[in-house]
């Protein structure tokens, strides 16, 4: 697998908060689990080149990404935590199960980040088929693990939080 992991500057590089004394929680879908780990290596790499203590991120698997929502609830009631980083695949099929979850896991991920007052970013890449998933994690249309990381760094920026 190609790795396309890019510069967090390519994103916004103003004003970037100093992460090292931050604490993360990635919460990961095992449903396609294959393209998940990528999406999930490239917001850990991301987040340990922007400054990150590798044992100040930590990572927990769900079954599927509806279970996203209560484990990011999970990770973001710890104090220690500053900032969620929720990490899934959705592919559609012949029913509308992938509109369901999606509607579920968008609204339950700013449930959590505004119970919680926590960055609680949506890393759910929702395709037509595999390979678009793939283009996403890692191929050619760069890796959505990175930018859900680069988005948490962000997001710390405001609040009072860096
Ligand atoms: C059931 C299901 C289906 C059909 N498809 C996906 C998918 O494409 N991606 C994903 O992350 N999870 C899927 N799931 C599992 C649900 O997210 C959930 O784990 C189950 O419905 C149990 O609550």
């Amino acid at each position: 697998m190609a790795s396309s992991l890019k510069n967090l500057s390519e994103y916004n590089s103003d004003n970037l908060p100093d992460i090292s004394g931050k604490k993360f929680g990635l919460v990961v879908a095992e449903w396609n689990k294959e393209i998940t780990d990528a999406l999930c290596k490239g917001a850990y790499e991301t987040l340990l080149q922007h400054g990150a203590k590798p044992e100040n991120i930590h990572r927990n698997t769900v079954p599927g990404s509806f279970e996203l929502t209560l484990g990011a609830q999970y990770l973001a009631q710890s104090y220690e935590i500053d900032a969620v980083i929720a990490l899934g695949v959705v592919i559609k099929g012949e029913t509308k199960h992938d509109d369901y979850i999606c509607h579920a896991v968008a609204q339950g991920l700013t449930h959590v980040g505004m119970k919680y007052n926590k960055p609680v970013i949506f890393g759910l890449v929702t395709t037509n088929d595999e390979q678009q998933a793939w283009d996403r994690a890692g191929g050619k249309h760069g890796n959505k693990g990175v930018e859900a990381a680069a988005t948490a760094i962000q997001m710390l920026s405001f609040g009072g939080n860096s």
